[in-house]
């Protein structure tokens, strides 16, 4: 008889039955900072992470606890910051010894594994390699590309989420003193479904909860994340929940073990007994797509237990109170037929009911989310059915209960918060207008997909890129690569070499700045910056290492210098100035706004900071109607694409070893995935139907795609646990398959998580 087991023999490919934490993760971090042979100044980065007087854990923006005093251990804050506290450097001799069509053939992880960036380059076509320039000399070529502009909105301003506030401000500064509200932002391919979906539904764009509603929550859901990987932090909350009884329940196509059990390294009975903590008590499988319609469903089952026990499920003073459309949404849940249902969310009704009768009990219940809900084309949508269950029992703005989305870079939030906006309000603009002497642009700019757009009709010359991994994290790489080229000057800050820096038009700068681990002294003295958490919390972080290289500057000292050399010393703007002393970038975010950052200095300054309003944790709702709004369509969160023949939906992962476009290392050790990522995870019935086996070489490609070019080609399958008809693979390397145009409709965020594709034995 054949071996049933799964995945016998398929190389790299191992069962992972421990626990998620534990020693593994220990051993993780020692091997992290090894291989890096990361300068630890004092031994005391790691220790100073996220401590009132360290830096911010550029890891994840979970927030830390208001009374730690000693290390919250977490393994991939640990590689997070041995990735950039690296001792190796890419130098002058580096980029001399190297064409940059050469470089263009090395693996992501191999670019950025030359380690940081030391002195500001520009792309040289003689020679085909990056150069030095001078500082003076790579600002006075961004500001003449950008002074000989037709229109301010030929040049594009991209943020990555890593920046701090002051850092975002100027930037936001800079941009609309150039003229333009074009803003794409990490967040666009991120959570700009909880931007555009929650302020309709709860007049804010944020979530509710503090970290301790998490103490006084009896019930968890969790939707669509990876907290064992991307938030670790949050499992030490996660753990302490299930300890003290409260039930967790989880909501995802793939189990993932973090979700299942986790050991806590700093326990010592748990690490000296091999032992660990359950955290979700049911684990749903929703189909790939599915959760509007598993939350429709639950819903559904919500009613049916409030008409049986005489109405005492819902909270009917707070909805009639609080909320408006209670009526229009009962009837669009309750004409669901139980049929629709289940085809569309993947779980059985007896599923749907058995978590309808938890959420129905709990007495204050969470909603945390991540990319598994926001990366379809109706999570704007979906993020909206999240609230209209938490709204049918009052579970928002009061203790123990709310809406957690899981924001990704550590100061995404924040970033928004300070302006970094397409679509700026114009409350905001005119508040920007009374504080600066000139006139903010009103029209509104590009989001990510847009901008793409824009530089393949030849109408972008000007990108100005702080951090992040454009080209490489957006959607499909064939167009985005060549529309890239097609930019006229690109300016990087960045503290690592990555693709996008070598997707050179006609010219090209290389500007390397500090990070956050580092020492940043400026004029007038040694700096911090402020960063906002997942949970609107405001605090300082300041860096304790020596810069990497002398020749470093700090991402406000490189904004300013570009604004600086494009408008003049008699700017209405004290571009020098504000670079000199970040205390005066902190007056002016006051002054732009006033209530949220009111005593912004005085307040940062107190230990653990300040958490800034969010109305709806106080049941203030700033919709227009000033009420909690129930909002929904029938069928909202339905992909018409799923159930066709042939076409699968295939979802688009981090592994454990990378930060999104950085790829530590090839394991993914939860998902017992070692030294490769080339694989496709699928269902045995789908592998078997298809006339295939595990281990066999496959191609994917694109559904619905005429050009026939987005392919990968030559994966390996492997059997997994997920429901039918779905697939998974990871991110970058998948991101061919998706289209462009495949987009959240309301907030233009890719479809990453919903790729319709064909799978076939590999050809040739
Ligand atoms: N170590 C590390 N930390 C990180 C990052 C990193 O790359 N590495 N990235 C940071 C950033 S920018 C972000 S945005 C966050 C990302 O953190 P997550 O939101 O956890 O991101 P993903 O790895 O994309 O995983 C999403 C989860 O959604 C599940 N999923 C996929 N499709 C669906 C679906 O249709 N429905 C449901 N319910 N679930 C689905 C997947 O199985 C997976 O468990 O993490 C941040 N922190
Ligand atoms: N298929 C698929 N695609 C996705 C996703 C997915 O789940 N699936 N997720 C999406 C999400 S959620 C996000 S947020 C985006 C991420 O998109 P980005 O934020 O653009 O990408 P990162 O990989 O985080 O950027 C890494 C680069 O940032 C630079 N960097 C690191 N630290 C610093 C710093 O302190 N300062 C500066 N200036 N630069 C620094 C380094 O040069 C490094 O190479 O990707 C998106 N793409
Ligand atoms: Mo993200």
């Amino acid at each position: 008889m054949a071996d049933r087991r799964p995945n016998v023999g398929v190389p790299g490919i191992h069962r992972y039955d421990n626990a998620a934490g534990g020693w593994g993760a220990l051993k993780a971090v020692a091997g992290a900072l090894s291989d890096q042979a990361t300068v630890i100044e004092g031994g005391k980065t790691l220790l100073r992470a996220n401590q009132p007087e360290g830096f911010d854990c550029p890891g994840c923006a979970w927030p830390d606890p208001k009374h730690t005093s000693s290390f919250e251990f977490c393994e991939n804050g640990a590689k997070a910051v041995a990735w950039e506290a690296t001792s190796k450097r890419a130098t002058p001799e580096v980029f001399a010894a190297h064409t940059v069509t050469e470089l263009l053939t090395w693996s992501d992880h191999a670019l950025e594994d030359l380690g940081r960036l030391t002195h500001p380059m520009a792309y040289d076509r003689a020679t085909d390699r990056y150069l030095p320039i001078a500082w003076d000399d790579a600002f006075a070529r961004t500001a003449d590309a950008l002074r000989t502009l037709d229109h301010p909105d030929q040049a594009e301003f991209y943020a990555s989420g890593r920046a701090s506030n002051e850092a975002a401000f100027l930037f936001q500064l800079l941009g609309r003193r150039v003229g333009t509200n074009n803003f794409p932002d990490c967040s666009n391919m991120c959570h700009e479904p909880t931007s555009v979906g929650l302020p309709d539904s709860i007049g804010m764009g944020k979530g509710s909860v503090t970290l301790e509603d998490f103490d006084h929550a009896d019930l968890i859901l969790s939707f669509g994340h990876n907290p064992g990987t991307n938030h670790p932090r949050m499992m030490t909350t996660l753990r302490d929940a299930s300890r003290r009884g409260a039930t967790i329940l989880a909501f995802n196509p793939l189990k993932e073990r973090a979700l299942e059990k986790f050991a806590a390294p700093q326990d010592p009975v748990e690490m000296a007994t091999l032992s660990s903590t359950p955290i979700a008590s049911a684990y749903y499988q929703v189909a790939i797509g599915g959760d509007a319609l598993a939350v429709q469903g639950i819903m559904k089952a919500v009613l049916a237990l409030d008409a049986e026990s005489q109405g005492t499920v819902l909270d009917r003073a707070f909805i009639a109170e609080h909320t408006e459309g209670f009526e229009m949404v009962k009837a669009v849940v309750e004409g669901l037929t139980w049929d629709e249902i289940e085809a569309g969310s993947g779980l059985s009704r007896g599923q749907i009911e058995e978590a309808a009768r938890a959420y129905a009990g709990a007495k204050a219940t969470i909603l945390c989310y991540g990319m598994g809900l926001t990366q379809h084309r109706n999570s704007s949508s979906t993020v909206q059915q999240l609230v209209n269950l938490l709204l049918l029992k009052g579970n928002i703005g009061r203790p123990g209960a709310g809406i957690c989305p899981l924001r990704g870079h550590s100061n995404v939030q924040g970033d928004r918060t300070v302006g970094i906006w397409e679509k700026p309000s114009a409350a905001f603009l005119d508040s920007m207008d009374r504080v600066f002497a000139f006139k903010s642009p009103r029209d509104h700019g590009h989001t990510v997909v847009e901008t793409i757009a824009a530089m393949e009709a030849g109408q972008t010359r000007v990108f100005v890129g702080l951090g992040g991994n454009f080209a490489v994290a957006a959607p499909d790489p064939t167009r985005t690569f060549a529309a890239m080229r097609k930019v006229g000057l690109s300016v990087h800050v960045a503290t690592k070499l990555n693709r996008t820096h070598l997707l050179h038009g006609a010219e090209s700068l290389l500007l390397p700045c500090l990070g956050r681990t580092e020492i940043d002294v400026q004029a007038g003295g040694r700096q911090a910056v402020t960063v906002e958490d997942s949970m609107s919390m405001v605090h300082a972080s300041r860096g304790l290492n020596a810069p990497a290289s002398d020749q470093l500057k700090s991402e406000p000292a490189i904004i300013a210098g570009i604004g600086a050399a494009l408008f003049g010393p008699d700017d209405v703007v004290d571009w020098p100035g504000l670079a000199g002393n970040y205390d005066k970038i902190r007056d002016l975010i006051e002054a732009v706004f006033p209530e949220a950052f009111a005593d912004y200095n005085a307040r940062v300054r107190q230990p653990g900071g300040f958490r800034l309003p969010v109305p709806p944790s106080e049941r203030v709702w700033k919709t227009p109607s000033g009420k909690a709004q129930f909002l929904v369509h029938r069928h909202d969160g339905q992909d018409a694409r799923r159930g066709q023949a042939d076409v699968l939906l295939l979802t688009t992962l981090r592994s454990h070893d990378q930060y999104n476009t950085t790829i530590y290392g090839q394991n993914d050790r939860y998902r017992g995935v070692f030294g490769r990522r080339d694989v496709v995870f699928a269902h045995p019935d789908d592998i078997a139907a298809r006339g295939l086996k595990a281990g066999d070489r496959i191609d994917l490609t694109a559904a619905f795609d005429d050009t026939g070019r987005r392919a990968v080609r030559g994966f390996t399958l492997v059997e997994r646990d997920i429901p039918r008809g779905c697939l998974a693979a990871y991110y970058p390397e998948a991101n061919v398959l998706v289209a462009l145009e495949d987009h959240d409709r309301r907030s233009g965020t890719p479809a990453y998580k919903s790729v319709p594709v064909r799978l076939a034995a590999h050809a040739g």
